[in-house]
């Protein structure tokens, strides 16, 4: 079969997952906050369905890494549990069960030729350190997840090249602070302005720690995963332009400039000065934050977001929140994911590769995540058992078309990681949408590739399709 779209040499075809997501809470000595909320408050989830045995990682590891190895993946990413791998948090002092699992899943995964991308941070704080310090509006708690940070760093580093400090950062600001889909719930939107100041810190100084460790030395390398939402005006109309402006600065570029950049994007300082909501911040902080920049970046990409100027007036007058300079556009005509709710553009990615190269620096990157959940699978299954998911070759065969044209022409993209290897938990939606490339069958945890697995083994082998 000819092949119309080839990918760059040594292109990472991959799929992300997270500790919480799939390892299940086996042997876990303390809580993340989804942990906690779940034991108090099952009925928020999806069916009542928590993070209690999720798709069994901690004890299946062996015969899930020869899965995705099966279906052609050259590179995972997971990521340690805090809450698993530390016994103390002050001391950073190890579970040693902890690291005997995360040791042998490292292990696993080069034996079968994988790369593991290791992860320190996916929404999975402990819950001890919300009740002790506010969670990550505390700068204690930056303090405590560094710890946490060179922990790993040494004792995986001679292993794992390629490390993350936080995926989605921006959704901890969201979840928890700002829309109530992460504990604790809460809508303060000066809290959210300090703690998406304290993830940014907390960023540079893991990674400050690490490039002063043997693993740089070594060739190891430390990103960030970022979900950009790249923002798109209603209309030409300046108020419209103004509104998508705010949203691209609140949303992405709150991360990505000082991830990058080493500085936070200036008019949004500005306005959030303006409006008594900056963080508190100090010099030596500033210099770490513009010293310790990124070495590769990691996009998920799931959605673009539609901006308009407002309205209507603001649903919530008792707290700041970012809309109040812009509102969401629902797009008539737009493309739906109709299980998940999200528009479905893949020109999005093309235009996230130019950014990349035109005001970014040309950085190296990757699509650390993208995928499409799909609720009910099961009607898709086959007469061998197998569920017929064509819908997801055709979405991911159109990102990569949009991907290949960014790579074409300049952008430094090295590889795309599907979100995910296996059916897994998703926090509050449970088991509702399945995004895998194998499927799970829950009641009895038996995993079965999917057509798209076998298709994505096909891509993986020929670097394109
Ligand atoms: C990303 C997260 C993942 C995963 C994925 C799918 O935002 O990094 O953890 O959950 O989205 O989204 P959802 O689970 O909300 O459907």
């Amino acid at each position: 079969m000819a092949i119309k779209y080839k990918f760059p040499d040594n292109f990472w075809w991959g799929a992300a997952t997270s500790g919480p997501q799939s390892e299940g809470r086996f042997h876990k000595a303390h809580r993340s906050v989804f942990d906690y909320w779940y034991d108090t408050e099952p009925e928020a989830f999806f069916n009542g369905v928590g993070p209690n045995v999720a798709s069994n990682f901690y004890n299946d590891y062996v015969r899930d890494i020869a899965l995705m190895k099966e279906v052609g993946l050259n590179s995972v990413r997971t990521s340690i549990q805090w809450t698993r791998l530390i016994k103390d948090f002050e001391t950073a002092e190890v579970d040693p069960d902890g690291v005997r699992f995360y040791n042998a899943v490292i292990d696993e995964f080069l034996r079968q030729g994988i790369r593991p991308i290791m992860n320190l941070h996916h929404f999975d704080l402990p819950v001890e350190l919300y009740e002790k310090y506010g969670g990550w509006a505390s700068k204690r708690v930056v303090e405590l997840f560094v710890i946490f940070a060179k922990k790993c760093f040494e004792l995986f580093g001679d292993r794992v090249k390629d490390w993350t400090t936080f995926n989605e950062p921006m959704v901890v600001v969201e979840g928890e602070y700002l829309y109530q889909f992460h504990y604790p719930l809460l809508v303060d939107g000066k809290k959210a302005c300090q703690v998406l100041y304290n993830l940014n810190l907390a960023s540079a100084k893991a990674i400050q720690v690490f490039h002063a460790s043997d693993c740089a030395a070594h060739g190891g390398r430390i990103g960030i995963v970022l979900n950009l939402t790249p923002a798109y005006p209603r209309s030409e109309d300046p108020a419209d332009v103004a509104a998508a402006a705010f949203a691209e600065d609140f949303k992405n570029n709150s991360f990505l400039y000082p991830a990058i950049k080493g500085h936070f994007p200036e008019k949004l300082v500005e306005t959030l000065k303006k409006d008594g909501v900056l963080w508190q911040a100090t010099p030596e902080e500033g210099k770490i934050i513009a010293e310790n920049t990124v070495d590769f970046l990691g996009v998920n990409y799931y959605q673009p977001f539609r901006a308009k100027a407002r309205e209507s007036e603001l649903p919530n007058k008792l707290t700041w929140l970012p809309e109040k300079y812009f509102e969401q556009y629902h797009m008539p005509d737009a493309r739906m994911n109709p299980y998940r709710g999200w528009e479905i553009y893949p020109k999005a990615i093309y235009d996230i590769a130019c950014n990349v190269r035109d005001n970014l620096g040309n950085i190296p990157w990757y699509i650390s995540e993208n995928g499409m959940g799909v609720e009910g699978e099961e009607k898709y299954r086959n007469a061998e058992g197998a569920i017929d998911d064509d819908y997801r070759i055709d979405f991911i065969k159109e990102h990569l078309e949009w991907l290949h044209k960014g790579i074409e022409e300049g952008s430094n993209c090295f590889g795309y990681h599907l979100w995910t290897p296996i059916d897994c938990w998703s926090w509050m939606n449970a088991y509702k949408n399945r995004y895998g490339l194998i499927g799970l069958e829950l009641t009895t945890q038996t995993k079965t590739i999917k057509k798209s697995g076998h298709w994505f083994k096909e891509l993986a082998t020929n670097n394109g399709f």
